[in-house]
């Protein structure tokens, strides 16, 4: 066997039995997110608080964030859509309710879907992304469908903080503002936190990083949950655009920079595991974490299809499970293990720099994607001790196969202020005047090695790099 990949947080750390119920999971490991697919199931309109950084009637298709959703689903057209993703996506692997309101706002409609998805499609994992308000209420019931992978998302622990960031809740029949709705959200929360470890589920804890107002406290919010329990910590950026017409958009809250956001996960990444490869995802998202193929699955088409044999579409998914863990495993593939040259002793950590990648990737754990159609970088740190995926950067297509030249401008100036600090960019293919620019911008292309699993392309880059000297570190930058 090769020895454990020094690739995710996660996985590094985790027992085999925790291991069983995340390797398969895009969300809780970061290696099964190359290869497995989730499917969000856009039951759930209504939601029981308002927060700040939300407006559920902004829609549009090309928008990609939580409570965005086409397409409203029935529970009945729930579970032909999971079939139907079946068909065409067996990699697919969890079906997870996140919207656009908040699932335990609705929850008829999410157990009546889960009810349903335990029988037709035992093999998928079942997920759920809530608020907390009245996750008390409802733990138990997720127990009995087996929902093990819950996410509350709790953005304070202090409902002062709470206060500028809930302008009010709906509970037990009442309207609540102010301290008051805060504090009984932010306690609700908390019980609801303790009750699903106390039942064994693996919760993940998603925290917006809000600038001004929960950045300093963060660090706070990630001791009590791990405290308390929680498997992952997930901190995202605050999205505040004034067009998306929600709060924060319209009072021109700022948004945090890539480094305030990677300075908070670093933080938080030295008590627990931490999440660097969310993609802020639709309530109606389908596919790998990095696509969205939605819009191939509309009800027109659920409508239009004939019904679907729910056991062979999962005899379906079995097989890709196997095929896909097959190659995981295959040594010769080297997907998530980096050369052993990066085996190397503490002292290198302070002798040799650190080096940012940016990636173009579609999936598979390979550098497959063009640089022209790629819709977002992973951007890796490699170090003397290991490779990890720091954050992701979407972005808008660099090239629409169109001649739009002042676009393709625009576009390549949000790529490299995406990319600051990067070294190089791997990617399958680029054309010459990307190249150009990229190299006048301080980032060498390189599309040597197109096909190659992402960790192996770097692992061996960064052995190149170290011995022709280009990280070695002055004496003077090693004592400091
Ligand atoms: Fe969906 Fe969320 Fe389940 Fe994943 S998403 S309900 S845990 S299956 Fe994943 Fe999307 Fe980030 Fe959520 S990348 S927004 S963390
Ligand atoms: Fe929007 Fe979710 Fe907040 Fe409800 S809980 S207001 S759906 S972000």
């Amino acid at each position: 066997m090769p020895p454990a990949p020094p690739h995710s947080t996660c996985e590094n750390q985790e027992s085999t039995s925790i291991q069983d119920r995340i390797h398969n999971h895009p969300c809780y490991s970061e290696k099964a997110h190359h290869h497995y697919a989730r499917l969000h199931l856009a039951v759930a309109p209504a939601c029981n608080i308002q927060c700040n950084y939300c407006n559920r009637k902004y829609q549009c298709a090309n928008e990609s964030r939580p409570g965005v959703v086409s397409e409203l689903l029935t529970p009945a057209q729930a579970l032909k859509k999971t079939l139907l993703v079946s068909e065409k996506l067996p990699q697919l692997s969890v079906v997870g309710i996140a919207g656009p309101g908040d699932p335990l706002a609705n929850p008829q409609r999410v157990f009546s879907v889960f009810k349903t998805l335990a029988t037709q499609a035992p093999d998928l994992r079942l997920c759920i992304s809530t608020n907390g308000l009245a996750l008390p209420e409802w733990v138990d019931e997720l127990a009995r469908y087996s929902v093990e992978h819950v996410t509350v998302t709790i953005n304070c622990i202090d409902p002062e903080i709470g206060a500028q960031i809930y302008p009010w809740i709906f509970w037990k029949n009442r309207r609540y503002k102010g301290i008051k709705a805060a504090e009984i959200l932010l306690a609700q929360q908390q019980k609801g936190l303790k009750m699903l470890v106390e039942r064994g589920m693996l919760v993940k804890v998603n925290s917006i990083l809000i600038p001004g107002i929960n950045d300093h406290h963060l660090p706070e919010v990630n001791r009590f949950i791990k405290q308390t329990g929680a498997f992952l910590h997930n901190i995202t950026p605050l999205i505040a655009k004034a067009e998306h017409g929600t709060y924060y958009g319209l009072t021109r809250q700022r948004e945090p920079s890539p480094e305030e956001l990677l300075t908070v996960r670093q933080i938080c990444g030295e008590n627990m595991n931490v999440m660097h490869h969310c993609r802020q995802c639709r309530a109606d998202a389908v596919g790998l974490l990095g696509e969205d193929r939605n819009a191939e699955f509309t009800l027109a088409d659920l409508d239009n299809h004939p019904d679907i044999d729910h056991q062979a579409v999962m005899q379906k998914r079995m097989l890709a499970k196997t095929q896909i863990q097959a190659a995981l495993t295959n040594p010769t593939a080297n997907y998530h293990i980096p050369l052993s040259s990066l085996k190397t002793s503490k002292n290198s950590l302070k002798k040799y720099r650190s080096l940012l990648v940016a990636v173009a990737t579609r999936g598979q754990g390979l550098i497959n994607e063009h640089f022209g159609h790629a819709k977002e970088f992973l951007i890796y740190e490699a170090s003397a001790q290991e490779i990890k995926l720091l954050r992701v950067h979407k972005t808008q297509l660099y090239c629409t196969g169109q001649q739009e030249c002042d676009e393709a401008e625009t576009r390549m100036h949000n790529i490299l202020q995406g990319l600051a600090g990067c070294e190089l960019l791997l990617c399958a293919k680029i054309g010459y005047a990307p190249w150009k620019q990229l190299e006048a911008a301080g980032i060498q292309p390189n599309s040597e090695y197109a096909m190659v699993p992402i960790t192996q392309a770097i692992a061996n880059i960064y052995a190149e790099f170290k011995q022709a000297g280009k990280l070695t570190l002055s004496s003077q930058q090693q004592a400091s």
